[in-house]
């Protein structure tokens, strides 16, 4: 089995019912697998919320490991357009040419850094530095922090033996407590500083909404990114040719990077705790249960993509679900899109070919359903044109 292949696992059931059911935790929650009813149920805000309890959002819940709202992620309108609004401008900065400068100095340090060396783990010496240093420039701090974020490892709540680990969790918070409290003391110009100094509903934001922006921006991009540079990676080992391709025509970066995130979809789904009992696809979802919008599978719906299954540099229409859909569709996706722009540019330029050494597969449980995610291992050797 190649490494580059993610098959859709959900295509059965997504045909035959639309629905299934997923027990997490003694919370369950019913998988909405048709892009329609993902796209219509992450549009109503108002009968399927996200301002539930904190972390019950989520699948797996994060309900017992987390007491703090991530904000604007766990909020619904109107609050959450009113505390969207504050943040919106500071995520396009992304878009300015010095930060997608400073950007690609990152990139390009940290691909000359490991072409220098034999056989590399490429989550551990590859993705993760790159996703951690471009994260930096998102918060507008010194490069030199990253080196903390690091020693984390991939996931901030998960850990190699439990998709939940509370210990793990508290490092972050501790962390972003300690954080709010320097820069209380010492103003600077990082995102810490800028939210606390901006007005919600005519007051100053506390400490605890500014640790819910800071948890969701630690957490919100950080396997996701590293699944997505990772898979690439592997994707362009098997297919030497795309390296070459890419790299004669910058305007086909723009496609593939989509493309590469409709396919790999590094979020699985997200949930929504329902508020007004409505059916969907023959599932009666009651009020105050759990249903999740699954991107992944519906970013392989064949009613919408041709050819779901395979990646099309150039596919022309990509109205795919990576990111979200509606009020609270992917607030780092600037951040994420220019660091997948940056990363595929500066790759293709250096890299000839890639070497797969050893691919450990990372494969999710959703009970009936498994899907693979990412890899928790893919050692390579890059050889430099
Ligand atoms: C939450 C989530 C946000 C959650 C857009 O997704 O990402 C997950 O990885 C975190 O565990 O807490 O931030």
């Amino acid at each position: 089995m190649s490494a580059s292949n993610f098959s859709d696992a959900f295509k059965d059931t997504r045909e035959a019912k639309g629905t299934c059911p997923f027990n997490d935790q003694n919370d369950p929650v019913t998988m909405l697998l048709r892009f329609k009813d993902v796209r219509k149920t992450a549009h109503n805000t108002k009968g399927f919320s996200s301002a539930a309890k904190p972390g019950r959002i989520v699948v797996p819940s994060e309900v017992n490991i987390r007491d703090t709202r991530q904000i604007p992620f766990e909020v619904d309108p109107p609050e959450h357009t009113e505390y969207r609004a504050l943040v919106e401008d500071w995520f396009k900065r992304p878009l300015d040419p010095d930060y997608e400068n400073k950007l690609t100095q990152i990139v390009e340090a940290e691909i000359e850094r490991v072409l220098q060396k034999g056989s590399i783990e490429a989550i551990s010496e590859l993705s993760l530095p790159i996703q951690s240093k471009a994260l930096t420039l998102l918060l507008n701090i010194p490069l030199t922090e990253a080196e903390t974020w690091i020693s984390w490892g991939t996931h901030v709540f998960r850990s190699e033996d439990s998709d939940l680990d509370a210990d793990k969790a508290s490092i972050l918070y501790d962390y972003i407590d300690a954080e709010i409290d320097k820069v209380i003391a010492v103003p600077n110009d990082s995102l810490y500083s800028v939210l606390l100094n901006s007005e919600y509903q005519g007051r100053k934001m506390t400490k605890e909404e500014v640790k819910g922006v800071l948890i969701l921006t630690f957490a919100g991009g950080r396997d996701t990114v590293i699944n997505y540079l990772t898979n690439t990676i592997a994707y362009l080992g098997e297919h030497p040719e795309a390296i070459e391709k890419l790299n004669d025509n910058p305007a086909l970066v723009n496609t593939a990077i989509e493309e590469f995130v409709r396919y790999f979809s590094p979020l699985t789904h997200m949930g929504r705790v329902v508020k007004e009992e409505k059916e969907i696809s023959g599932h009666v979802a009651k009020e105050d249960t759990r249903v999740s919008l699954c991107w992944a599978s519906a970013n392989r719906d064949e009613s919408v993509f041709e050819n779901p299954n395979e990646i099309v540099l150039d596919r022309k229409m990509n109205p795919h679900v990576a990111f979200g859909f509606g009020a609270h569709k992917c607030l780092g996706a600037t951040h994420a899109r220019q660091l997948m722009k940056v990363f595929l540019r500066v790759f293709t330029e250096k890299v000839s070919t890639i070497e797969i050494i050893n691919a450990a597969e990372n494969i999710e449980d959703w009970g009936a359903h498994k899907r693979k995610v990412g890899f928790n291992e893919l050692t390579i050797k890059l050889n430099a044109k």
